[in-house]
């Protein structure tokens, strides 16, 4: 067995090296041939491995548990919702593929290490994952695909899944804990964090507009991805969309959130960690994915769903960016950072793309609305 460039350790930090295993032993808790484990991925939570065996590769990672308080929750709606999925691609011709859980050699949903940590692992899926759309018709592929993953879930209700992640998308919850983070810092910090200050403060608000139409029963929850971002989705040679990856998050939930979170992801001309001013929401990206997301899904959206998208792609973007701003006050203890000052441009990406997405709010809302 060998390991690609530098061995691999399971802490991302590089810290507490000896407290835990190297990852080619626990890649063969999963299989007896494993032949390479190299890292795979820039995700921002768990740190995830490609593990090649004589046989299928397959995608190995440990379930980051400082934000999955219960991974064993994140384990069992995976296989419930990937169980389902598969299913019904089956019956619909197999057009988007959907990991499957690869057990443990000894027939285990996962395996727990000395220190306590989950590992999993899944399926490998062969694809390439972009992180900004080079054309309109790439979108249209991502909206087909999350409306497919929307309808086809509808039914599912929410069945036994588990809400994995308490407080994930809530938005005055995430407002709360930025109260609390911020009273305990000087106030004066550096021009760019009292940028970002100021901008919390534009939006603030508004923050509850998603609780209030729940409460006053406009919207309901339904089975949502939680993480539809640009990179979630894997393409193949033809600028098709293969796959939905990244199913840590699924579970009842608002579509808004799914919808905001992907058109902020696909619409966003810069990305997300990217030059700041690269960055603009882009109407034809719009356009295009919402085309493909109603083929699939169309039907199903009411007319106050339809009339919500718009305050969702503003909420989400600036909820993005209040989450990245607020890590970066704490000392970058959530989002994976390569160096301090990360999180803190991220949250002004977002910030500038919540600017570019109000600036053109009108057009954007009639792009849900124009067929009534
Ligand atoms: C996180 O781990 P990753 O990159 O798939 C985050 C999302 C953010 C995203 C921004 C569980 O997702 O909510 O939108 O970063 N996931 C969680 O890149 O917090
Ligand atoms: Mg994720």
């Amino acid at each position: 067995m060998t390991t690609s460039g530098s061995r691999p350790t399971a802490d991302p930090t590089g810290k507490s090296r000896d407290a835990l295993p190297e990852v080619d032993a626990v890649a063969a808790r999963f299989a007896g041939d494993v032949v390479d484990v190299r890292e795979l991925g820039r995700g921002n939570i768990n740190r995830t491995y490609l593990v090649a065996t004589t046989g299928a590769p397959f995608v190995l990672q440990r379930l980051n548990q400082g934000v999955f308080a219960d991974p064993l929750a994140v384990v069992r709606n995976f296989a419930l919702v990937t169980a389902c999925l598969a299913e019904k691609a089956d019956h619909a011709g197999g057009r988007f593929r959907v990991p499957t859980l690869r057990k443990t050699e000894a027939g285990h949903d996962c395996w727990t290490d000395a220190g306590g940590g989950v590992w999993r692992a899944q399926t490998y899926i062969d694809g390439r994952a972009v992180s900004r759309l080079a054309r309109p018709d790439q979108a249209a592929a991502i909206g087909r695909c999350l409306g497919w993953f929307h309808r086809r879930t509808a039914d599912m209700r929410s069945e036994g899944l588990e809400v994995a992640l308490p407080g994930f998308h809530v938005l005055p919850g995430y407002l709360a804990e930025y109260d609390r983070v911020a009273a305990g810092r000087a106030v004066c910090g550096t021009a760019l964090e009292r940028q970002c200050m100021a901008e919390v403060e534009i939006m603030r608000p508004q923050a509850a507009l998603f609780q209030e139409a729940c409460a006053d029963g406009r919207i309901s929850a339904r089975i949502v991805h939680g993480d539809p971002k640009i990179e979630n989705f894997l393409f193949d040679g033809n600028g098709e969309v293969v796959s939905l990856i990244d199913l840590d998050t699924v579970g009842p939930g608002l579509l808004h959130h799914d919808i905001g979170d992907c058109l902020r992801s696909c619409c966003n001309r810069g990305g997300e960690g990217g030059d700041a001013a690269a960055v603009r929401f882009d109407l034809h990206t719009c356009r295009a994915w919402f085309a493909g997301y109603s083929a699939e899904m169309g039907g199903l959206l009411s007319r106050h769903d339809r009339e919500l998208a718009c305050p969702a792609i503003i909420l989400i973007t600036f909820e993005l960016g209040l989450r990245f701003f607020t890590d970066h006050l704490r000392g970058d203890t959530y989002f994976r950072v390569r160096r301090r000052g990360e999180n803190l441009e991220r949250a002004r990406n977002q910030f500038a793309l919540m600017h570019s997405i109000v600036e053109q709010q009108k057009i954007i809302r009639q792009v849900f609305l124009k067929d009534d």
